[in-house]
Formats: structure tokens, C-alpha cells, sequence
């Protein structure tokens, strides 16, 4: 018999994707949970490669003091030992903890306390002041509370859908396919897109406002103008519900649709049609996302979009809210513990009357009186030394943070670096002077909250190796030996959830909107079997609450909503001659963050596998950078290198580059180099989207590419990428110095087997197979441009043949073979490896639409992420 599939939940994004798990031969498989009611048995391709990530060969398994792998045991010692040291001389505030949205809310949970109640220093920040801090502070500024007042099921039952600075259909994939198929059963739904760039999300919208980056604070007051010249405001609800609407009014007052169409560089027609469906359309969602919050004015941003909801009435109805995005798994959960500086615990601030509810209840010797330094305050602080202990766990602020560069000089200078993570092999650990094993997905047990506000169990199903420990047991043993063992005696997260919900319900009287009073009862078995419910959750109630605020009830002492209409502010720093172009940045639609996990699935490389930038024909026209080619960009304190894209879904004067690659993968990828620490004067998120650069092309005296089946050293040279393929690795290369890689092969790959050469040196050219019984061990080849190496794929492909055959053999240094029809192309559907050339002829036979794509040739039909661009090509036939 087979042992029962374990219920969890996908550590990726903020859909919260219920998954179930089954042991299948040696590994396991994934599959959506159809009862999980956030995707009803669907996934991504990230989620569905899930399985791919399990694997050992990253893992850090066991702790290591200043380099050297020691006992766990020991390592907490001393951890707990200079933390104390550093306290003793120089007080609390002068350690700090940067944590993660990527954490379980028990682990989040323990953390905060540890540091606001028992260290006694308010320097614990998270990942999560990079990416909800402005919504944060928006939903608090207009409801009184940090709550998300619609749900998922809105979205389908929506007549409008406003994405505001969202790539759902990357970045939210599953709630994007449950907006497409609603869209699909009622044809008259609309969705309008909100975003500089015409992304993949593009695809579906009905209209979309490629509007000047930065610029949507114009659109959104210009809608609000329009409602009330328009009649379409809800005055009764205003005059019952909402304060500040009069000053909010008459701050719109000047803004025409003329006006606005010229600050935001639209046709003024778009933005009358949008103007006019949101007047009419009652039930209209807007889902905003990182193209709002990203920004130094992103919270009066927020705002602006709470404000059209406020002014229509709605809020929290069935398929009418504003509905904010969350990236992380958890970045909901880390609000609900307090873990931004700014915050206390289970939603309550730094009021002396909080400060006092929460000691009391936590019994805590030493709570915090007042906010810790944000993300890039507190990085800053500790590159001068003003912090000199740092405990960073579950993110890679080298990567992540704008002025990475400085934030790495700031991890060179701490005094005592303390790093919890999965792997050693990230931008951030290789400066750890204490780096602790912690256990991955699969390995813990806990819970998350999604963008909806749904609680979910993340359930362990196979044992943590080595010494690795889950985070919160890490953080309860160093409380332990700072002297606090019996408040942190929990025996497992169960301990924890009923502790965070007993802090939420305690003293509570209806005032915070965040009470999970009823999960305070739950007894071991009950946390074990927990299904996905929404908060609130007060003692008592069995269910929670799907919508919020829809009968009023806002948090702010009055009851009422507050509508706050500050003056618009394009981005902080404006572009110059010598910084012409403004630098977007984002997601991917296979790739999660910095790699560290996803980047171990073939699958998942197949989409887009190298560092890149995307400009208009235009702006690469004017700096000479060819499609193919390698461009640089300067920012204000460092620069980037990688692979040209040329496209007209980018707009002119801006460039797109994913934020992805790291020194792990790439030679100088880490976009965040090159981005200036500007950030929001109320949240601290900083401006990741708008910031000023230029653009250069990069001549190389030669490119180039070597597969092999292992990762190879690429140090020292300009530029370099490292892909993982199913068999086999791929390095791009690029150099001024002279090649001296042929060279270099030859001598590691040994006698060993049969080498193919083929060399002509008045062209640059060299070309170099290595094959062994027939399998194909290594391939290389070197030219003077990029545009003269032969596409990949069907190279890739050889490796993953145990012999070649007359044919390839003969093709292998042509770099194709010699049946052309064998090249693919480029991967366009992840699950089943189906190139771009396979379908482009697919299509040209007659395959006319999505579902005949996937009955030819199964694309598309398992995971759906890439159905847009399906569409897309079925569109440009
Ligand atoms: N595949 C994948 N999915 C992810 C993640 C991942 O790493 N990979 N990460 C998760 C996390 S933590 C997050 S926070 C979310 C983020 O999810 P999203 O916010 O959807 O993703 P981004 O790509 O960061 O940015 C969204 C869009 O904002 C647009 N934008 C830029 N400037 C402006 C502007 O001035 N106005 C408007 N309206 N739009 C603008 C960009 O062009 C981009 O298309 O994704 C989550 N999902
Ligand atoms: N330019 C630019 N920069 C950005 C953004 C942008 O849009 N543009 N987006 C920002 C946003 S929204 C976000 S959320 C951040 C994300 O940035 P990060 O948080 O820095 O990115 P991740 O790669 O997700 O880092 C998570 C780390 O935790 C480790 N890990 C995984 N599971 C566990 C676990 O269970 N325990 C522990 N201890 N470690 C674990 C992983 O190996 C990895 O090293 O990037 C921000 N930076
Ligand atoms: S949409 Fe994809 S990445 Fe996000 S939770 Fe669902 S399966 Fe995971
Ligand atoms: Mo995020």
C-alpha cells in the first residue's frame, strides 16, 4: 500500500498553492491539492518542478564556525556567546536581526520575540520592507489596519479587473489562470493592464495603459476627479464611512483626463475608457503589486488606489476591493507577528499601551520601546559599525538590496555575521562567521498566510539532513542560552501558533482587525490536521472571515476609512545626460529570487537561462548594442552585464533586467548593484523600478559557450553565465583578454576519449567536441561575435544521448544537425520541453488555438504559465 500523499503548501509565491506529495520511486512527486481552495489542484511551472528541488548536492547540512564545519551544538554557542559579548558592551540596539517573508510564522514568530522582548532592541527587519512595507503602511494609513479586505473568489467574480503594477501571469501564475478562466466562462469581464511594459499579463488585458514609469498616482487622482465630475461617487458611503474625503477631492480637483494622459505619456483615449469602465462597473478589483509599492512615493501610491475604492464604496463586497498582492509565502504571516521594525507583534505598534500588552504577556525582562532601523537603514548601520552583530535568515540582502555592493562591504565589516539559510553557496553566507544549517521545504512543519488572508499548514515529509535544524528551533536554542529557556520552551511549532494566537486575541475587544483567538485552542492534533482557514478568527468562530470592511468597521478609532490624496511624485531621482535610460527590474516567470532553489531544476532554465536586458529598438539603436549582443549598465555605484534583447514590448528611454542572477550564476548579474538606495519617506521600500542608468555596448574580443557535464570555474573572465541543463551545464562566455579556453579543456578533460577539433584562426573561430564511447562529454565553441555561435538547444540535446549517431556526430561542430527539423528551438513550455520552432510549425500546420497546441504537442496542457506566450504566438501568425 501506498503511504497517503502529505497536504502542504508551495514555498514559492503568495498564491499559497496547496500541493500534495507522494514518495514515486526514489523521489517524490508534486501535484496541486484540488481541495486547497487557493488553486483547486492547480500549479505553476515552479511549483510543479517542485520535486527537482529536493536534492542534497546544494544543502548545507551541517553548521560551520569562521569556515569550518563544527557541531551544531557548538556553533550555537557561539552565536549565543557574542551576541551576549556584543550586548554587554554595547547594548541592545547594536545587534539586529534581518529576516525573511520566506520564514513560517512560527519561526517568524520567535525571532521577534527574541529580539523585542528578550534582547530588548527594536533591529529586527525583514525581506518584506523590499516588498510590502508600502502596502503595509497604505492599508494602515486608509483602514486603520493592515488587512487585505477582499479575496481570490473576488477576482473571478469581478466585471473589471485593474492589475496595477502587476506580472501576475509570472508573478502570481495561479490566481492569473483562475482570473482567465473566469474571464474565458463570462466573455464581457474586462481587464485592464497597468504597467510601463507590455509583460505577459498583457495578454490577457482588454486594455492595456503602458503608462511613464512612475507615474500611476496621476492616473489613479485623475480617476478619482473623474468619479466625482462623473456622478459615479458614492456619497452616502463617504458620509457614513470615510473621513478625509473632502481635502482628497479637492487635492484631484485640476487633474483632467488631458492632464493626465500628458503626465503619464497615454493616449487620451485609453485613459477615458479606463475612467469610464471604473465608473460604471460596480464590482471592479484592483490587484496591485510591486509596479506600485516599489517606489519612493509607493505608500500615497497605495493610497491613490484605496482611494477610487473608497469613493465607489468598494471595499470587501462580493468581487469589488483593492486587493494587494503578496510575493512571498509569508509575507502575510510576518506582518501578523510584528516582524518589521516598525511594528510590534500580532499587529500592534509602538504605542506605550502595546509595548506594555505585549510585555505583560510575553513576561519579556526588556521590550523594545521604539522602531528598529528599516532594511536600508539598518544595512547602512552596520557597514559604519554602528550595528556589529547580525543574524540574517532566509534572504540574500547581497543580492536583494539596492547598493548590493555596499550592503556586501556592510556584510565584510560586521563584527560578528550570523547566517541561517538552506545552502552556503549564496552572495550573503560566504561572509558568515557563524552559518547554521536550516531545514527546507519538505523538512518543517508550520504555517504560512496568503494574499487573501488564508492560513495554511506547510507539513514536513522527510527528514532534515544532517545537523540542519528548522529555523525556529535554531532561535529557541540561542534564546536558551542567553538565559531564557523557559519562554522559549516550545516542543514544536504547535507550541508556537497557539502562543501567537493567544497574543493576537489577548486584550484584544475587537480593536485589531488580526485575531486568531479560536487557533489558541488547538490542541496537537488539531495544529496537525489544521486546514486552510481565514483570518480573522476570533475565539469561537469556526470559519473566518473572506471578505472584510464591507459593512464598514475600519479600524481607525472613528470606524471610518481615511482617504489621503498627497501630491503626485514621479521617481526621486530624475534621468540625466549621462544616466539617460530608467532601469525596471522584476521577476521571471521560472526563476524565484536569487536562485538558490530554483536554480537546481533543468526544467526551469529552459524558459530564459541567461542574464539579460531588454530595450526598445530604439534606445539599442542609438547605443549601438545589437540584439545578442552584451551591453553594460552604470548605475549610480556599480554595473551589470548581460545578454541584449531587443523588443518593442519595452518602451523607449527604459531598459528591463530580472533580478535574478548572482555571482553564483553569472559574472556580474546582481541588478541590485546598480541601484540606488532611494527609498519611501513613510514605508522604507525602496525605488527598485525607476532608477537612472546608462547603457553602453560591451566588446569582447571573442564569445563564446561550453557545455559540459559539470559546472566549470568561470572566474576571472568579463562576462560569464552558468545554466543547468538536464545533462549537462552551459557557460556563456565573453572576454577582451585573449581565449584561452581550448587550451584550458584539453588540459582538464584529459586524453581521456576522442576530441573533435575545428580551427580557424583567421576567423576566430574554434570549435571543440569531446566524445567518449560515443556519449558526448563536452562541446566548446569559441567566435568572434555572438551572432556567429549556433543556437544551443539541439546541442543540449546530445547530452542527453548515451551514443550519437553518424548524423549528430557529423552535425556536432556545425552546432547543428544536419536534419534541421531536430532543432526545437528555444523552450518555451517548461513541463514538456516544447521549443519555440516546434510550435511555430505546429501552428503553421494548422494548430489554431491553445488547446490544439496542447493536444499535438502537450504544451500547455500541464501547468498553464505558458499559455500567455502561447497565445502570443498563436496571435502573430
Ligand atoms: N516567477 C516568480 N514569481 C514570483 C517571484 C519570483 O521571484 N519569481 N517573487 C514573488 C515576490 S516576493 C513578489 S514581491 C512578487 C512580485 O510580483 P510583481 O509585482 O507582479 O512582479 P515584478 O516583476 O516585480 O513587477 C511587476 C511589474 O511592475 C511593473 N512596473 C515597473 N514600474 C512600474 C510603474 O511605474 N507603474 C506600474 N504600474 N508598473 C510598473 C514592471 O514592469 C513589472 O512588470 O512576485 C512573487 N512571485
Ligand atoms: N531590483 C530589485 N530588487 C529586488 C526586488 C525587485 O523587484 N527589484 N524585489 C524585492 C523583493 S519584493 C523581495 S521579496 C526580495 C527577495 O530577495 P531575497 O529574500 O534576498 O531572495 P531569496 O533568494 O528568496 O532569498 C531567500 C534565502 O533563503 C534561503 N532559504 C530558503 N528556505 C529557507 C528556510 O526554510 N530557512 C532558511 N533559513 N533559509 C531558507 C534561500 O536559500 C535563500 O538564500 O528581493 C527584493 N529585491
Ligand atoms: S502560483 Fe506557483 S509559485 Fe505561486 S504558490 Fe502556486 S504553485 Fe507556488
Ligand atoms: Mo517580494
Amino acid at each position: 500500500m501506498n503511504a497517503p500523499a502529505i497536504r502542504t503548501t508551495c514555498p514559492y509565491c503568495g498564491v499559497g498553492c496547496g500541493v500534495l506529495v507522494e514518495r514515486a520511486g526514489e523521489g517524490y512527486a508534486v501535484r496541486g491539492d484540488p481541495d486547497h481552495p487557493a488553486n483547486l489542484g492547480r500549479l505553476c511551472s515552479k511549483g510543479a518542478a517542485l520535486a527537482d528541488t529536493l536534492g542534497l548536492d546544494d544543502r548545507i547540512t551541517h553548521a560551520r564556525v569562521d569556515g569550518r564545519t563544527a557541531p551544531l551544538a557548538t556553533a550555537l554557542d557561539t552565536v549565543a556567546r557574542r551576541l551576549r559579548a556584543v550586548i554587554d558592551a554595547h547594548g541592545p540596539q547594536a545587534v539586529a536581526f534581518y529576516v525573511s517573508g520566506q520564514l513560517l510564522t512560527e519561526d517568524y514568530y520567535v525571532a521577534n520575540k527574541l529580539m523585542k522582548g528578550f534582547i530588548g532592541g527594536g533591529n529586527i527587519d525583514t525581506n518584506s520592507r523590499l516588498c510590502m512595507s508600502s502596502a503595509v503602511a497604505g492599508h494602515k494609513r486608509g483602514f486603520g489596519a493592515d488587512a487585505v479586505p477582499g479575496c481570490y473568489e473576488d477576482v473571478e467574480l469581478a466585471d473589471l479587473v485593474v492589475l496595477a503594477g502587476s506580472n501576475a501571469a509570472w508573478t502570481h501564475p495561479v490566481l492569473f489562470q483562475r482570473l482567465a478562466a473566469a474571464k474565458k466562462a463570462r466573455p464581457a469581464m474586462r481587464v485592464v493592464l497597468i504597467d510601463p511594459r507590455r509583460t505577459a499579463t498583457a495578454e490577457l488585458a482588454d486594455l492595456h495603459l503602458a503608462l511613464a514609469p512612475g507615474s500611476d498616482a496621476w492616473l489613479f487622482h485623475g480617476l478619482l476627479n473623474h468619479l466625482r465630475r462623473d456622478n459615479a461617487i458614492d456619497w452616502r458611503y463617504l458620509e457614513t464611512r470615510v473621513s478625509g474625503f473632502g481635502a482628497a477631492l479637492a487635492e484631484v480637483a485640476g487633474l483632467d483626463p488631458a492632464r493626465v494622459a500628458e503626465h503619464c505619456a497615454l493616449p487620451p483615449a485609453d485613459v477615458a475608457t479606463f475612467y469610464d469602465w471604473f465608473a460604471r462597473t460596480p464590482r471592479t478589483v484592483t490587484l496591485f503589486s510591486q509596479g506600485i509599492n516599489q517606489s519612493s512615493s509607493g505608500v500615497d501610491k497605495v493610497n491613490a488606489i484605496l482611494n477610487v475604492h473608497l469613493a465607489t464604496g468598494r471595499v470587501g463586497l462580493h468581487g469589488a476591493s483593492p486587493i494587494s498582492l503578496t510575493g512571498q509565502p509569508n509575507a502575510m504571516g510576518g506582518r501578523e507577528v510584528g516582524g518589521l521594525a516598525n511594528q510590534l507583534a500580532a499587529h500592534m505598534d509602538y504605542t506605550p499601551d502595546d509595548v506594555d500588552r505585549v510585555g505583560r504577556f510575553w513576561r519579556a525582562p526588556a521590550m523594545a520601546q521604539a522602531d528598529g532601523l528599516k532594511a536600508v537603514e539598518l544595512f547602512e548601520a552596520v557597514r559604519t559599525g554602528r550595528v556589529k552583530a547580525l543574524w540574517i535568515m532566509a534572504t540574500n540582502p547581497a543580492v536583494s538590496l539596492p547598493e548590493a555592493d555596499a550592503v556586501v562591504e556592510a556584510l565584510r565589516a560586521c563584527e560578528f555575521l550570523v547566517v541561517s539559510d538552506v545552502t552556503a553557496r549564496t552572495d550573503t553566507a560566504r561572509h558568515a562567521h557563524v552559518l547554521l544549517p536550516a531545514a527546507a521545504w519538505g523538512e518543517k512543519d508550520g504555517t504560512v498566510t496568503n494574499s487573501e488572508r488564508r492560513i495554511s499548514r506547510q507539513r514536513a515529509f522527510m527528514a532534515p539532513p544532517g545537523e540542519a535544524r528548522p529555523d525556529w528551533w535554531l532561535v529557541a536554542e540561542v534564546a536558551r542560552r542567553l538565559g531564557h529557556g523557559d519562554t522559549f520552551a516550545y516542543r514544536g511549532p504547535a507550541d508556537i501558533l497557539r502562543e501567537h494566537a493567544a497574543l493576537s486575541a489577548f486584550e484584544n475587544g475587537g480593536r485589531r482587525v488580526f485575531d486568531i483567538g479560536a487557533l489558541a485552542a488547538l490542541d496537537d492534533a488539531g495544529y496537525e490536521r489544521l486546514a486552510p482557514v481565514q483570518w480573522p478568527l476570533p475565539a469561537g468562530c469556526k470559519t473566518g472571515a473572506q471578505r472584510l470592511f464591507a459593512s464598514g468597521g475600519y479600524a481607525h478609532g472613528d470606524g471610518r476609512a481615511r482617504m489621503l490624496a498627497a501630491p503626485p511624485r514621479g521617481p526621486a531621482l530624475a534621468t540625466e545626460a549621462s544616466r539617460p535610460l530608467r532601469l525596471n527590474t522584476g521577476r521571471i516567470r521560472d526563476q524565484w529570487h536569487s536562485m538558490t532553489r530554483t536554480g537546481s531544476s533543468a526544467r526551469l532554465f529552459a524558459h530564459l537561462d541567461e542574464p539579460y536586458v531588454e530595450l526598445n529598438p530604439r534606445d539599442a539603436r542609438a547605443a549601438g548594442v545589437e540584439h545578442g549582443g552584451l551591453a553594460r549598465l552604470a548605475g549610480g555605484q556599480g554595473e551589470l552585464l548581460a545578454r541584449v534583447r531587443v523588443t518593442a514590448d519595452q518602451p523607449a528611454g527604459s531598459a528591463f533586467v530580472p533580478i535574478h542572477w548572482n555571482d553564483r550564476f553569472c559574472a556580474r548579474g546582481r541588478v541590485d548593484a546598480l541601484i540606488d538606495a532611494i527609498t519611501d519617506p513613510i514605508s522604507g521600500q525602496p525605488e527598485f523600478k525607476h532608477a537612472p542608468v546608462a547603457l553602453a555596448p560591451y566588446v569582447a574580443a571573442w564569445h563564446g559557450f561550453v557545455m559540459a557535464r559539470r559546472p566549470l570555474d568561470c572566474a576571472g573572465h568579463d562576462y560569464w553565465a552558468r545554466a543547468r541543463g538536464v545533462a549537462h551545464w552551459r557557460h556563456e562566455l565573453a572576454d577582451t583578454a585573449p581565449c584561452t579556453w581550448v587550451e584550458r579543456l584539453r588540459a582538464e578533460f584529459g586524453a581521456d576519449g576522442d576530441w573533435i577539433e575545428l580551427r580557424d584562426a583567421a576567423a576566430g573561430r574554434h570549435r571543440l567536441a569531446l566524445l567518449r564511447d560515443g556519449r558526448v562529454e563536452l562541446v566548446a565553441f569559441i567566435e568572434r561575435s555572438a551572432a556567429q555561435l549556433p543556437p544551443r538547444a539541439w546541442l543540449a540535446g546530445l547530452f542527453a544521448r548515451a551514443r550519437l549517431d553518424a548524423a549528430e556526430r557529423a552535425g556536432l561542430l556545425a552546432g547543428r544537425p544536419a536534419d534541421s527539423a531536430a532543432d526545437v528551438g528555444r523552450v518555451v513550455c517548461a513541463c514538456f520541453g516544447v521549443g519555440e520552432k516546434t510550435l511555430l510549425a505546429a501552428i503553421a500546420a494548422g494548430a489554431g488555438s491553445v488547446e490544439a497546441l496542447g493536444i499535438a504537442l502537450k504544451a500547455g496542457s500541464n501547468c498553464g504559465s505558458c499559455v500567455p506566450e502561447l497565445t502570443r504566438m498563436l496571435e502573430a501568425r
